[in-house]
């Protein structure tokens, strides 16, 4: 790059979001783009978590790009769900088969944004110093893209490495012949967790809260079912847009209070045995909102875990009773549970024994069964400064000055979860208060990226040079997310959506819980009232109440 690059925009991150945005701004809409990754490659969350076991947990045929009807036809799935080097193998190929690489800047970290609204521009900075402006600011940064490290004393004294899923060193590594500790048993620990046990010679996992893990069933792609899928393409990529979670399931029924325990007991049975979110996202609805209904599926599946852990006491603390069901976003597992039956695995509960610290040979726990466990490697899987992070680390400061991290000190307010008050053409893909990790990735980023080039492009005709929200539209979108989300059991539970996985993060839903076709009529709308909600040049871009919520 040179120095004082001017362009019409620029894309953060080179994933799902920044690569669909690099090629729709600049192939559909004639603007000179750049995209920005720190990664040495494209392919964002499937470039850095190269762990043993990470793979997708939607079917390929699902995760993956709807936009181009020849990508679809030609890419061919290997596994129903792949995993991450095929994943990355695909948007490698996508940066390729439409030539984005040529405007991709690798290895470079943007460290400041800010807006001058005299030349209606953001300046950007970055970590090789180099200086560029650009009228549109496109986040691609996506919502798994900054580890979250936990605070552990004594950490850096530790004699042997120290591993994080999310940052996963790109050689792999060896565990052959050693004692390995896995802390963190979300769905990065729980895919890593049984590969791990499979190499070393004694794996210790370090759980602090139990989940609801339901078998992933992956297996080989059946040439006959690619072949169902690619002829229907079209048709079911409209069934999943009009799924709450993005996924061509049409299965749900109301209420599982409603049908007879044997009733219940198949769907469940069915679906565990389908596998994927099956169970999680097309037995019943109101598991998300009934405790009663959740205490169904989640005795269902801690009498699965019973079955197959064969030492009770294990047993007992692998099952979730804490939270309920799919609060926190449901890991999918294979042979998950199996390896507690292995006498190298060792399950240690940190709710009766903490971890006191870090000593240079291992972790010293304390309470009833403290012990020192001594061991020759450590991993992370302990999740993500997700939604907010990557933007907050970003340097962004906005009109006159403000910076994003005062104007979100208490949590995440924008509007749609496409633009904030106060930070005008600042667009993020999947931003927080969007339906983002309850929707299909792809199809989410693609819809965000088609809202705002159809934006863009409004703005572009018109002569508008700036676009922001109302602060009373950005404050109604709060209130409308706040309320959809009310009556929903996941609220209730500290996950990573409620931002309470990192110490002094705020409490706050980070996640639009309407769902996708919900969200999707509601963006249409806006943009079909003339963008109602938002400013042009400071001024309504529509007639009406300033919003549509
Ligand atoms: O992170 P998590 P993740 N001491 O936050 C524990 C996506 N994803 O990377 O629950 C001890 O879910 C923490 O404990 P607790 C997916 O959207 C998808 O696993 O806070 N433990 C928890 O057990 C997912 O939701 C795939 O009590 C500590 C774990 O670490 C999201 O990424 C694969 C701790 C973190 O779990 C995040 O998943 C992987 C501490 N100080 C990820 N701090 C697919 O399958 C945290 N923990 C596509």
């Amino acid at each position: 790059m040179t120095d004082d690059l001017e362009l019409d925009a620029v894309v953060v991150g080179a994933g799902f979001s920044g690569l669909y945005a690099l090629h729709v701004l600049r192939d559909r809409l004639g603007l000179s783009v750049r995209a920005i990754d720190r990664a040495g490659g494209v392919g964002g969350v499937w470039y850095w978590n190269r762990y043993p076991g990470a793979r997708c947990d939607i079917e390929s045929y699902s995760y993956s790009y709807s936009f181009s009807p020849d990508l679809q036809q030609e890419w061919r799935w290997s596994e129903r769900f792949a995993g991450q080097p095929e994943i990355l193998r695909y948007l490698e190929h996508v940066a390729d088969r439409f030539d984005l690489r040529r405007d991709i800047v690798l290895d470079t970290r943007i460290t400041s944004a800010t807006w001058d609204d005299d030349r209606a521009r953001w300046v950007l900075t970055t970590d090789i110093g180099d200086r560029l402006s650009a009228r549109y600011l496109i986040s691609g940064a996506g919502n798994l893209s900054e580890a979250a490290t936990p605070e552990l004393d004594g950490l850096d004294t530790f004699d042997g490495p120290v591993y994080s899923t999310a940052r996963w060193p790109r050689g792999g590594v060896d565990f052959t012949g050693k004692r390995v500790a896995v802390i963190g048993t979300g769905s990065s620990g729980i895919q890593v967790i049984p590969h791990i046990a499979a190499q070393a010679a004694h794996l210790t996992v370090f759980q602090r809260t139990a989940n609801y893990a339901t078998p992933i069933g992956n297996g080989t792609l059946d040439p006959e079912f690619a072949r169902l899928v690619k002829a229907d393409y079209p048709n079911l990529r409209r069934r999943s847009r009009d799924n709450f979670a993005g996924l061509p399931f049409d299965l749900q029924s109301p209420s599982a209070l409603a049908v007879s325990d044997h009733e219940r007991s198949r769907v469940y049975q069915e679906r565990w045995d389908q596998g994927g979110f099956r169970l999680f996202l097309d037995s019943y609805a109101d598991l998300f909102f009934d405790e009663k209904a959740n205490d169904t599926a989640a005795e269902f599946i801690r009498d699965r875990i019973r079955e197959r852990v064969t030492d009770p006491a294990t047993a007992e603390l692998l099952c979730p009773t804490d939270h309920p069901y799919a609060t926190k976003r449901p890991p999918l597992e294979s042979g998950y549970y199996e390896t507690y039956n292995r006498d190298t695995v060792e399950l240690v509960d940190l709710r009766s024994s903490p971890i006191q610290r870090i000593i240079p040979r291992g972790i010293r726990t304390e309470g009833a069964a403290g012990t020192d466990h001594a061991l020759d490697a450590i991993v992370l899987a302990t999740g993500f400064d997700g939604f907010t992070g990557p933007l907050l680390r970003m340097g962004i400061r906005g009109r006159d000055g403000r910076s994003l991290r005062e104007h979100w000190s208490d949590g995440p307010h924008t509007y749609l979860g496409l633009m904030t008050h106060g930070f005008p053409n600042l667009f993020t893909i999947t931003g927080p208060q969007s339906p983002s990790q309850f929707y299909n990735h792809p199809l989410a980023a693609e819809d965000h990226v088609d809202w705002l080039a159809d934006c863009i492009s409004h703005l572009r005709e018109r002569g508008v040079d700036r676009i922001e929200p109302s602060a009373e539209a950005e404050h109604r979108w709060g209130e409308h997310t706040d309320e959809v989300a009310s009556g929903a059991l996941l609220p209730r539970t500290d996950s990573w959506f409620m931002g309470s996985n990192v110490p002094g993060k705020p409490r706050a839903l980070l996640i639009y819980l309407g769902g996708a076709p919900a969200y999707r009529r509601i963006c249409a709308d806006v943009a079909e009232r003339g963008y109602q909600g938002f400013l042009f040049d400071g001024v309504p871009a529509a007639e009406g109440p300033g919003a549509t919520v």
